[in-house]
C-alpha cells in the first residue's frame, strides 16, 4: 500500500459506521405523522446530519401549525424517547459492514482517527457498538455550538487531532455533512448515491468499499 496524502481521517457516525439513521427515520416518521405531515425517505434525506431541533423545524414548518416552544421541546424528548428505545438493543452486530475493517486500516496506516457526530447520543451509540476507544477524538453535540452544514465540526476534530485540514479526510452520508466537510477544506468521501451526495469528492456505497489508496 503506498502512503496516503492524508493525516488523518474523520468518520460520521449515523449511517457511516452504524445505521442509526434508520432509527432516526422511524422515530422521525412516527413524529411528523403525528403533526399531520406526510414522511417519506425523500423527507428524511434532508434531515440527515441536522441536529434534533432543525430537524424538528423542518416538519413542523410543512405541518403548517404554530407551536409554542414549550410544545416544541416536548416533541423533541418525545422524538428522542422514541429512538432511545429504538437503539436500546444495539450492539456490535450494529456495526454496518467494512466499518470495524475501515477503523483498522485507518490506524494501521499510522492516521488518527476522528468522530464528527451532531447527534447528543453519539457516546450512547458508541458505547453500544463498543468502539469509543478505537477514536483518538470524538466531537459530539455538547462540543460544538453550530451543527452540519457548519464546518465547525469538522474543524473541531482536526484541531484536536493536531491535523490541518487539508490533511484531513472526511466521511459521510448525508449532504449537510459533505457541506460541512468541503466547508471546513477537507477531501469528501460520500457513503450513499452519487446522484445525491453531489458535492462530495468521491462517492462509495459503504464502508465495505473504503480503500485508502483511491482518495489522493
Ligand atoms: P440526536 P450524525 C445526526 O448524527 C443524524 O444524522 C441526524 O439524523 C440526527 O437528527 C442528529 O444526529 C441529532 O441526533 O437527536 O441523537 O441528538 O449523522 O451527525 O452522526
Ligand atoms: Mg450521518
Amino acid at each position: 500500500m503506498r502512503p496516503s496524502r492524508f493525516k488523518a481521517v474523520i468518520f460520521d457516525l449515523d449511517g457511516v459506521i452504524t445505521d442509526t439513521a434508520h432509527y432516526h427515520f422511524l422515530a422521525w416518521k412516527r413524529l411528523a405523522e403525528a403533526v399531520g405531515v406526510h414522511f417519506d425517505c425523500a423527507f428524511n434525506e434532508q434531515l440527515k446530519g441536522i441536529d434534533r431541533m432543525g430537524s424538528l423545524d423542518l416538519i413542523l414548518t410543512s405541518s403548517g401549525r404554530a407551536f409554542t416552544p414549550t410544545q416544541k421541546l416536548a416533541l423533541a424528548e418525545a422524538k428522542n424517547l422514541h429512538y432511545r428505545q429504538l437503539i436500546e438493543t444495539m450492539s456490535a452486530n450494529n456495526l454496518l459492514p467494512g466499518a470495524m475493517e475501515a477503523l483498522m486500516k485507518v490506524r494501521a496506516a499510522g492516521m488518527k482517527v476522528g468522530l464528527a457526530s451532531v447527534s447528543k447520543n453519539a457516546f450512547t451509540v458508541l458505547e453500544r457498538l463498543g468502539i469509543t476507544s478505537d477514536f483518538d477524538y470524538v466531537v459530539d453535540a455538547s462540543r460544538i455550538a453550530r451543527g452540519k452544514p457548519d464546518p465547525e465540526i469538522f474543524l473541531k476534530a482536526a484541531a484536536e487531532l493536531g491535523v490541518a485540514p487539508a490533511d484531513c479526510l472526511g466521511v459521510e452520508d448525508a449532504v449537510a455533512g459533505v457541506a460541512s466537510i468541503k466547508a471546513a477544506g477537507m477531501y469528501a468521501l460520500g457513503v450513499g448515491l452519487p446522484e445525491v451526495l453531489t458535492q462530495a469528492d468521491l462517492v462509495i456505497s459503504g464502508l465495505d468499499r473504503f480503500d485508502l489508496n483511491v482518495y489522493q
